[in-house]
């Protein structure tokens, strides 16, 4: 799915980030530990340029213990970068990220360390950020684009933190990561279609996690196509319109929420090897499609000389 939302604020926000990020020590990166690299902002890359990186695997309890840990040796060898997983069921382990960020800036010690705290909405910034001061200074909710503004929030002497509002890119190029990202809970309702990412959800968890479907629903069997899994899914939970026919929007959106609160158990839905192959094939489809770009207006200029041609030897002509 073509994700495209990108509305003001959080236009707002990449300048405000952009404005303060040179004043900030490290950048402690949020993404969602079931779609390590779906929830990364290739901006934020962008933007982050030489300041120290740490990523931080957020709501690990709803994800796969084993590809976490991929996850993180992975992230870890990345060029000025550590990682960790964490998990709001796990209180400790997010306070010791306070001392895993002010590691990577030893030349600041004894002086205040700025982290900006930074990501995609959604998934888990200011709850980070509500652990880490000990109080619940930040708003949070289970809906995208709850921070809309920048807030320091000290702790300590030694640290400062930055709570910002969760931020997309203007072109999700890679549709799979857009299907993720909107099942996962990070895209606003309004910029998506639920029949849609339910007949993506479908066709994944049928593929991957057949099992987990067949306990979750009770299906003696997967069905042959989404569209009959999402009815049978809707005949399962009463989901029946006019003529005995299923809501497939309404069979849809159980699924989707019951994968995204943990319904149908612990899933990670990328590793760091198939998300290689997607990156390949995605630079291929954004090559192809500069392409077609090109040529549609190379097309479009060649009909505009013939035109402005045609109107010359037309006004020669009359004259
Ligand atoms: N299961 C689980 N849920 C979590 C965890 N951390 C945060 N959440 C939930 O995720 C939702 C989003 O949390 P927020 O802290 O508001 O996320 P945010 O990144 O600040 O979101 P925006 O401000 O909208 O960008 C809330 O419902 C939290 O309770 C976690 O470790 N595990
Ligand atoms: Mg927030």
């Amino acid at each position: 799915m073509a994700i495209q939302w990108f509305p003001g604020h959080m236009h707002k926000a990449r300048l405000e980030m952009q404005s303060t990020l040179p004043k900030v020590d490290v950048l402690i990166e949020v993404l969602d530990a079931r779609i390590p690299y779906s929830s990364e902002n290739p901006m934020l890359e962008e933007l982050r340029g030489d300041t120290p990186c740490l990523k931080v695997l957020a709501k690990s309890d709803l994800a796969d213990e084993t590809r976490t840990d991929a996850w993180v040796e992975y992230l870890s060898q990345l060029d000025n970068v550590r990682a960790r997983a964490v998990t709001t069921e796990d209180i400790p382990t997010i306070r010791r990220l306070k001392n895993a960020a002010a590691r990577m800036v030893p030349h600041r010690e004894g002086r205040t360390v700025t982290v900006m705290v930074a990501g995609i909405p959604n998934v888990g910034k200011s709850t980070l950020i509500n652990v880490l001061a000990g109080r619940k200074i930040a708003k949070t909710g289970n809906t995208p684009a709850v921070t809309k503004h920048q807030q320091r929030v000290p702790i300590g002497d030694s640290v400062t933190l930055l709570d910002t509002p969760g931020v997309m890119w203007p072109n999700v190029e890679n549709h799979h990561s857009g299907y993720r990202l909107a099942i996962l809970g990070s895209i606003k309702e309004t910029a998506m279609d639920y029949s849609d990412i339910g007949f993506f959800a479908a066709r994944l968890m049928a593929k991957d996690f057949p099992e987990r479907l067949q306990e979750r629903y009770q299906l003696e069997e997967i069905p042959p196509t989404e569209l009959a899994l999402i009815e049978a899914i809707g005949r399962k939970r009463g989901c029946l319109g006019k003529n005995n026919t299923v809501d497939l929007d309404r069979a849809s959106r159980i699924l989707v929420t019951e994968l995204r609160s943990g319904g149908l158990g612990r899933l990670t839905l990328e590793t760091p090897e198939s998300m290689q192959h997607e990156k390949k094939r995605t630079a291929i489809e954004v090559a192809e499609k500069a392409e077609r770009t090109r040529e549609k207006d190379a097309k479009r200029k060649k009909r505009f000389r013939d035109k402005q041609r045609a109107a010359r030897k037309a006004r020669e002509h009359g004259s």
